[in-house]
Order: structure tokens, then sequence, then C-alpha cells
């Protein structure tokens, strides 16, 4: 069943935001949004939050401003996702902008799993570093991080992971969530705290007289990086979060970016003049995550940090065969798991739990994110691991917190699983493969006494109806030229409308000529081929149709009833 509901927001609010200067639909929308002040929308880049809020920044920046002087050779680790490369990418440039050493390793995770573990220090090892930096993982390396010291190598832990009770014995960790910091931007990406980082080491260095605001380097320049590796990481784009995507998109829609990141943007044929939050997390996020989930997030890396555009592009091309191939696993995968759940009724169940043997462990988040989206029920997908072993990955659904639920179960029964990390709506377990069925049950289990009749419901939240004068070109250009994405919903509208046309295109999409008031919209839900009712309840996003040259709104549907 899916629901629509209308976003409350609080009437003064919106008027104080439209005497601010506010657009009076956009102040409705900023203000069910969670706005209360103008300056919240600002995406001026001196509308950061400064560095010096972020805890342990000016440690940082003295151990490294020293490390630099002292000559200190320094290898990054990171993550093996968007986040993870952008934010190797930001730190490798950034660093050497400010004259280190650097070198980098992005662990290859199906030999060594994720963070900075103690193997892949000895790999970082070979590198013969004084420094490692680790960025978007160490906050758990607790074991990796000894091991460093062990080897006479000093730790900078810089992270956005949520910490566990004790912290790694590093140099200086940087974590907006390590208790104590009162940085007030908690969804900070991972790309985002080595932003800062940098920041704050060019303020030392700055301070230490080794050049001035006129003639220092400019880390400006990696804003297009931070923007990529933020949405693609799908943190809450708060108003700092919100500023630096913005700061990314303006300079990626003026032509300055790095090369591989162009040579992405054609690869995905999008236009980086036109770049827009959902250009970031649905082409070139993809593509780039493809390196990290089918192969090695080395090649990915590769293509951030060179400045060789003809080696940028056959990298991105390289990307664009990965993510293909990434992709017919993907709907193989998805077409198997629908196969293995043909008798599954979301009425009669509430979790999901899906395994086959010949399963790619780099694509299984994506299927439980398709089945939960399909079902609206957790989900968690498993492949194979070393011998023995299976991993899964699981996506939840609103109310139901997926790794207090591995929690309870592992407290239940605590042979059963083996390791399990995550948060509320995304989880990671790895369990004995002859004990997925006594999982799978108990996972149910859970879900029974979780779940509500409620909660299996899809809601499309909307901002109710919009104004007729709205449903115009430049309307989308202002909607457009606000950042929108995680935890500041794009906007979507709701109204009732008569149907006076509708076909059906090529078996799949459904195109429709509404009326409300006496005036005509176009429409079309992609991805549906069953026909409306007369009237119909329709919950739409703006957008903007070119056909043969001429520009119209069109509606684009997100879900519709019967009024
Ligand atoms: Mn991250």
């Amino acid at each position: 069943m899916t629901r629509i509901v209308t976003r409350p927001y609080s009437f003064r609010t919106s008027e104080m935001l439209r005497q601010g200067g506010a657009h009076p639909v956009l102040a409705r929308l900023f203000a069910a949004r969670g706005i209360t002040d103008i300056k919240e929308l600002s995406t001026e880049l001196n509308g950061l939050l400064a560095p010096a809020l972020l805890l342990h920044s000016d440690k940082a920046a003295v151990f490294l401003a020293d490390a630099i002087a002292a000559k200190k050779r320094m290898v990054v680790v990171a993550d093996y996702d968007c986040d993870g490369a952008t934010a190797c990418a930001v730190a490798v440039r950034g660093l050497r902008m400010l004259g280190a050493e650097v070198d980098y390793l992005v662990p290859n995770r199906f030999e060594y799993g994720y963070g900075l573990t103690p193997a892949i220090v000895a790999l970082a090892a070979e590198k013969s570093p004084d420094i490692i930096i680790t960025v978007d993982n160490g906050i758990a390396s607790i074991d990796g991080v000894q091991e460093a010291k062990k080897r006479g190598i000093e730790v900078v832990v810089t992270d956005h992971h949520l910490p566990a009770d004790t912290l790694p014995e590093a140099a200086v960790i940087v974590n907006p969530n390590q208790p104590g910091c009162p940085f007030p931007s908690k969804g900070l990406a991972g790309v985002g705290v080595i932003f800062y980082v940098l920041l704050a080491l060019r303020a030392e260095m700055r301070k230490r007289g080794l050049f001035d605001a006129a003639t220092q380097p400019r880390l400006d320049r990696l804003l297009d990086l931070v923007a990529l590796g933020t949405v693609a990481d799908v943190v809450k784009l708060d108003a700092n979060n919100r500023i630096l995507v913005a700061q990314g998109l303006k300079r990626m829609r003026a032509g300055g970016m790095q090369p591989g990141i162009a040579a992405l943007f054609r690869i995905a044929s999008r236009e980086p003049a036109k770049a827009s939050p959902f250009d970031l997390g649905f082409a070139l996020g993809p593509r780039l995550n493809a390196a990290g989930r089918m192969a090695d997030m080395t090649l990915g890396v590769e293509c951030l940090i060179t400045d060789d555009e003809g080696l940028a592009w056959s990298i991105a091309r390289q990307l664009g065969e990965i993510n293909l191939e990434r992709r017919e696993k993907e709907a193989e995968m998805h077409e198997n798991a629908l196969e293995l759940l043909a008798d599954f009724d979301p009425h009669e169940n509430a979790t999901i739990s899906v395994f086959a043997a010949d399963w790619h462990q780099g694509v299984i988040g994506i299927i439980s994110s398709r089945l939960k989206d399909r079902y609206f029920r957790p989900a968690i997908t498993f492949s194979p691991d070393k011998d023995g072993w299976i991993k899964g990955s699981g996506r939840s659904v609103p109310g139901f917190h997926l790794r207090d639920a591995l929690d309870l179960i592992s407290k239940r029964d605590p042979g059963l699983i083996e390791r399990f990390g995550g948060h509320a709506m995304a989880a990671g377990l790895t369990i004995r493969a002859d004990a997925f069925d006594q999982f799978a049950a108990a996972f149910e289990e859970v879900g029974r006494s979780w779940l509500g009749q409620g909660e299996s419901e899809r809601v499309v939240e909307t901002d109710g109806a919009l104004e007729d004068a709205c449903f115009t070109i430049s309307f989308i250009d202002l909607i457009d030229s606000h950042v929108w994405g995680q935890g500041f919903a794009a906007p979507v509208f709701c109204d009732e409308f008569k149907v006076v046309n509708q076909r059906i295109l090529k078996d799949k999409h459904l195109k429709l000529a509404l009326e409300k008031d006496n005036r005509r919209y176009e429409a079309i839900w992609f991805g549906h081929a069953e026909t409306l009712p007369a009237n119909a309840k329709v919950a739409f996003r703006l957008g903007a149709n070119e056909y043969n040259g001429t520009t119209r709104v069109q509606l684009l549907v997100e879900h519709a009833e019967a009024a």
C-alpha cells in the first residue's frame, strides 16, 4: 500500500522566511523542512561552519604542519566507496598542494574488508610511511592503529562514522561524531572531514608564515570532489553540507573541475553545465562505486587524482564498463531474488532474508535496497564469503532500527552472528552458511514483534497543492537553484486532477493529459503501465521537457490514486 501525506509546516515560520526574501511557495517548502532562518539557505563559502569548531582539527593541523616541515612520508588509507575515493583524492591533492609527500592505499574489500585492519597496516608499511592518515574510516580500527604504533607509524584518524565506546589510540582523531566534538553538522561526510582538516592545516601554515591569504594554495578547487562524495554518501544535506554541495556544483557548471570528474560526466552522458545533485548521486557516484563493488577502488581514486585528461578519460571508460557489469549482475540477482520470493506475502511476513550461492558480494546492498522498496519490509541479502561463511547486507524501513535488531538477535543467540555493524537504515553482518535458516527465523521474530501493519506502507510525502501560476519553467529554475537531497527532500506536490487523456508508451510508461480549473497539464508516470480512473489524486514533481526545441513543463508522477 502507498499513502500520500502532506508535510506539515509552521505558517508563522514560512511567513518569516517569505518576509526575509524567500519566494512564497519556497518559503512554505523550507519551513516544512525545518528551516527557521533565511541564513540557513545561504550557499556562500563564508557561511561554512568554522574548522576550529571541529574537535582536534587544530591538533591535526599542528601535527601535519610539523610533519610537512620535517618532510615525513604520509600514506592515506581510504574506504572503498565513493565517499572514501573522493576523500582520498581530496587528501592526496590537498596535502600535495600544501607541500606534503603523500601516497595512498584503498583496501580491496573482498580481500581485506573494511577499515584500517592490521593486514592493511602491513600493506601500507611496504610504502614505508611515517604517518598513516585514514579517510572515511578508522574510528573503529583499534587493532590496526595498535599495529601501526608497533611498527613506529603514527596514525591520524579522520572519519565520520559513529564511534564505539573505545576509540583507537591514534595521534589525532577528527570526527564530528566523536564524544565532545561541538561541530554542529554531524552529517559531514568523510570527504567533508578531510576537507576541513586541510582548511585547518592551511590556516596553521599561514600562521607560520609559509604563505598568506593571497598566495595560499586554492583548496576551494577541491570542492567538486567534496560535493560528489557528500551527495554519493547520502548523508543529511544540512545547511553546511548544502553549502559544500552548492559550491561544488557551481564550479562544475562553470567548467572548473578535476579532469576525472569531467570524464565521468562525459561517460555518463551528462552535461557539467547543468550539473545537479541528481547527476552526482545517480550518474557519477554509481560509476565510481562500481569500481569498489566489482573490482578495486584504486581505479576510482586514480581517475580522481590524475591531471592527465587522456588518462582520466581512459579510466572513466573502464569505470563505465565495470558499471555495466555491475548493472547486469544486479539485474540477474534481482530477478533471482524475486523468484526466491515468489510466495512471499508482505502481509504474512515482517522481514526478508535471501541468499544464493552464486551472488556477488559487491551488489547485495543494492538488492536489499530494491527488495525493501518493493515490499516495504526490512531486507537482508546474503552472498558467499570465505569458506563456510556468508555475508549479508541489509536495508531497513522507517521505524525499524536494523543494527539494533541484529544486536538483539546476537544477544538472544550469542553464537549466531559472527560480526555485525551499521545503523538504523543499513547494516552488514557475517554468519555461518549453514545458519542462514536459523538467522532468517530469528530476524523474522524480531520483525514481527517490532513492526506493526502501519510500517509496511510506502509513504509519499508531498508539499500539498501547487499554485497555478507556478507551473512554469522559471519556477523550475528557481527550485533547481537550491540543493535538495537526503534530509532536504526535493519538492513533490499533490493535487486532484481530471484525467482527460491517457495512453501507455512502449508497454512501460503512462502518458497523461490532466486538467484542473480548466487548465491542461502534460504528465508522465515512468515505469507504470496501468491506467487511472477519470479523477485522480496525483503526487508529482515538476519537470522541464525539451522537445523539438521548445521546453515545456511536464508533471513527473510519483504516485497516483483514485480521487
Ligand atoms: Mn562515508
